[in-house]
């Protein structure tokens, strides 16, 4: 979920300083089921994940409102913290968590401004998906992943034969949450949580979170200081949220605890394996593959919607990067994450599966691209409109009204690029004789104004 994204170029500076004698990676992770479908940019992907600046990216996420009216206290000490802890106190008793381990829970634990800060701030900035996939499958998180897939391949491979994930895609997952359990974040998840639950933009969101992470601590899986994470109460190596965790997370060595917090990732790993599956995983299934379109392709149909098996694409002309038809691994839909300036794939049902972590496009591709270069496999060949910038939360938001104006309705001004803005922008395009990729574009938002 959010983050401060005036702070990445000072927390990517602090990692070019060095904190550890080791290479560092950072840690993309867009936004929750947020941003999303940003047409020309991952919304807010993150980029570090360190304790000082951290966002959730497992699930049942919702979706940041735009700034509330709330004051930010910027205080620790504050009486109205102290008075709603004392509040939520009988609200999380009812639900069933014992006095003795609520108390435990927040005993010591402050309201932390910085976690509001960070809150308000996320969503507003963007990267396009090539400056994000640079970072989120650079040179160093493969070589990275091929170590770690290395040193955990006994436990993935047995996390494959069990839940029938790919051990390269459990491995990007946790190379884009954590790399590779390096920053799983140092945030009191308590702490955090209740700060969140106490401010009024997303208070019921968080106060399930938070009850749930008593849950986890009751059920005595992990001490309350010991339970880290993101400022927004992602854990552990694959950033599961409490919510998430209570349903999915697994006991993999079988100790009795699900410990996705500790040095040893096998239960976080084979909890993310068993995510994936439940939201119906194939095994032997790409997430994607990439492809060439024919001259004169008709780009409307490059959309989710129309699913077909890769051999009926291929009569179309829509055929790999190597001009053979893609195989039939089951029906996909060309997907232009850029528009028709830049690269095309052929996504599969896998590629929803991955959404079920991270919606956003740029996440997808990210992780699936990750697990495919540690496995051996090419670089992306497409190229993309590096011209391009990616848009603002009100540059979108600003697309959405004119689109809306002119008599293309977004069914809303929200700032994110979904199906309905998509199409929007595709009409728009053909309105005015334009590729209708609904790519939305800064060239779009300016030939809009004009
Ligand atoms: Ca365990």
């Amino acid at each position: 979920m959010g983050m401060n994204w005036l702070g990445l170029v000072a927390v990517l500076s602090l990692w070019a300083g060095g904190l550890s004698a080791a290479p560092v990676e950072h840690s993309p992770r867009p936004l929750p089921r947020a941003g999303v479908v940003v047409a020309n940019g991952v919304q807010s992907p993150r980029l570090i994940n360190d304790a000082r600046d951290d966002i959730s990216t497992q699930r049942p996420r919702a979706r940041p409102v735009p700034v509330a009216s709330t004051p930010l206290i910027l205080s620790t000490k504050t009486p109205e913290f102290d008075r709603w802890l004392a509040a939520f106190r009988g609200r999380a008793l009812a639900q069933g968590i014992r006095g003795d381990v609520f108390d435990a829970a927040i005993n010591g634990i402050t309201y932390d401004p910085k976690v509001i800060e960070r809150d308000r701030n996320q969503s507003e900035f963007t990267k396009t998906i090539w400056d994000y996939l640079d970072t989120a499958v650079s040179d160093l998180r493969i070589a990275n992943g091929k170590k770690a897939l290395e040193r955990q391949r006994d436990v993935l491979e047995k996390v494959e034969a069990q839940f029938g994930v790919e051990k390269e895609v459990v491995v990007a997952i946790w190379g884009l949450e954590s790399a590779y359990g390096t920053f799983k974040g140092g945030n009191d998840i308590i702490g955090s949580l209740a700060t969140l639950a106490f401010d009024a933009r997303r208070s019921a969101f968080f106060e399930s979170q938070l009850v749930a992470a008593l849950k986890i601590l009751q059920a005595g899986d992990v001490a309350p200081r010991t339970m880290t994470g993101s400022w927004a109460g992602a854990m552990g190596h694959t950033q599961f949220i409490p919510t998430s965790y209570l349903t999915y997370a697994v006991d993999f060595t079988g100790d009795g605890k699900r410990d996705i917090w500790g040095e040893d990732p096998a239960d976080a790993l084979a909890s993310t394996a068993a995510y994936l599956n439940r939201f119906g995983w194939t095994k032997g299934q790409p997430w994607g593959v990439e492809v060439t379109l024919p001259k004169g392709f008709d780009y409307a149909s490059a959309n989710r919607k129309n699913t077909k098996l890769p051999s009926a694409w291929a009569q179309l002309g829509v055929v790999g990067i190597d001009g053979k038809p893609v195989q039939d691994h089951g029906e996909a839909s060309v997907l232009l994450p850029a528009g028709s300036k830049g690269a095309a794939f052929l996504v599969f049902k896998n590629f929803e599966v991955i959404e079920r972590y991270n919606t956003a496009d740029a996440y997808v591709i990210g992780v699936g691209h990750l697990a495919d270069r540690i496995k051996g496999g090419p670089a992306i060949k497409g190229g993309w409109p590096l011209g391009d910038r990616a848009l603002t939360l009100s540059e979108r938001e600003e697309m959405q009204r004119r689109l809306t104006a002119k008599g293309f309705s977004t069914k809303g001004i929200d700032g994110k690029i979904g199906p309905l803005t998509i199409q929007a922008v595709r009409d728009y395009q053909r309105s005015i004789n334009q590729v209708p990729d609904g790519y939305a574009s800064l060239a779009i938002l300016q030939k809009l104004r004009s």
